[in-house]
């Protein structure tokens, strides 16, 4: 049977309350086998670009998507990726065999699946089985998907996180499916989908309040070089320095990372006393988010120090490296782990 044809079903008889996924409603598509076309990325080479410096961050976060169905306003297909485990997405009572998709924005290579059950009042063990999480380049997972894993009839306990690591998928994919495999209720609290995010800064625009010299330029804060002396100083009359890297576009943000200087001259003044803001001004006087600081304690030399963003729901495009009193600065290398 096509995995989809009872979903295309049930999207058509709600398309005029709900709208459908794209391609839900064609009844005459049949399930594709095997997994759509997509760029392959081997587990080494995917090990190998963690190490230099991607981490891994909920991607579907407050992303967009589509479901079969919801049961009311308070139970809205948004409400499974909002970062907040104590509501969730329920289809309606009628839904026989409910599904979720949420679409990342872009191809993502995925480390791990997180599904949390119904934290509240009413649980119902048939809402945390028969269910499997697909994946897809297709927003019309008809045309295609892997089955990434999937929980039986023995379901999952009440008030659980079941965690799905997912081991040498060799694609990058752009939509996830939460689908159930039987008829029956669905609940999700939280879908989180944990994939790799790269360092979107080096060689952007960077405008700064001084530099040193060429050799210090404020272009060697995101020249992805930490080597030696590589990195921005500003200039020795500059009482307050600050850096704005211009991202191009907002991006959502996983981590912020900051090294230190790595060459000579173990200077602590150059490492302590700052935060890092986010703004969707260039002129961060007209409004900003503070992420994160180091104070008077500093960082440790020849460092990296490291900034979870975590549950981030706003895109920025600015990101600022700002003293918080008068003093000298230094700067290695600014990284900034997001995507648009
Ligand atoms: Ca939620
Ligand atoms: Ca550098």
């Amino acid at each position: 049977m096509p995995p989809f044809s009872k979903r295309i079903t049930g999207c058509v008889s709600l398309a005029l309350l709900l709208g459908c996924a794209p391609g839900f409603v064609d009844s005459q598509v049949e399930a594709a086998s095997g997994p759509p076309a997509s760029p392959v990325l081997s587990v080494d080479a995917r090990a190998a670009t963690l190490n230099v410096g991607a981490v891994l961050a909920n991607v579907a976060l407050h992303r967009t998507g589509w479901a079969s169905s919801e049961l009311d306003t308070s139970h809205t297909r948004d409400k499974a990726h909002n970062g907040n485990i104590s509501d969730g997405w329920s289809p309606s009572g009628s839904d026989v065999r409910p599904w979720l998709e949420i679409d990342l924005g872009q191809a993502y290579t995925l480390s791990r699946i997180e599904l949390v059950t119904r934290q509240g009042c009413c649980h119902q063990p048939e809402e945390r089985r028969n269910f499997e999480i697909w994946a897809s380049n297709e927003a019309d997972m008809s045309l295609g998907h892997v089955v990434l894993g999937g929980v039986g009839p023995e379901g999952l306990p009440s008030q659980s996180t079941w965690t799905l690591d997912i081991g040498d998928l060799p694609a990058a994919y752009r939509y996830i499916a939460a689908v159930k495999t039987a008829d029956g209720p669905f609940f999700i609290a939280e879908l989180r989908v944990f994939g790799v995010v790269t360092n979107v800064a080096p060689n952007m625009v960077v405008q700064g309040s001084s530099e040193w010299s060429s050799t210090y330029s404020k272009a060697k804060v995101n020249n992805d070089n930490t080597s030696g002396d590589d990195g921005w100083s500003p200039s020795g009359g500059d009482a307050r320095p600050w850096l704005v890297l211009d991202l191009g576009q907002g991006h959502r943000l996983g981590q912020i990372q900051l090294v230190t200087r790595q060459g000579c001259c173990d200077q602590p003044e150059a490492r302590r006393n700052f935060a890092i803001w986010a703004s969707n001004y260039d002129d961060m006087s007209r409004g900003h988010v503070v992420l994160g600081e180091v104070g008077s304690g500093g960082l440790p030399h020849q460092s990296t120090w490291t900034l979870d963003i975590g549950d981030l729901s706003d895109a920025y495009r600015y990101i600022a490296a700002v003293k918080t009193v008068n003093e000298y600065f230094f700067i290695s290398e600014l990284r900034v782990f997001g995507a648009p």
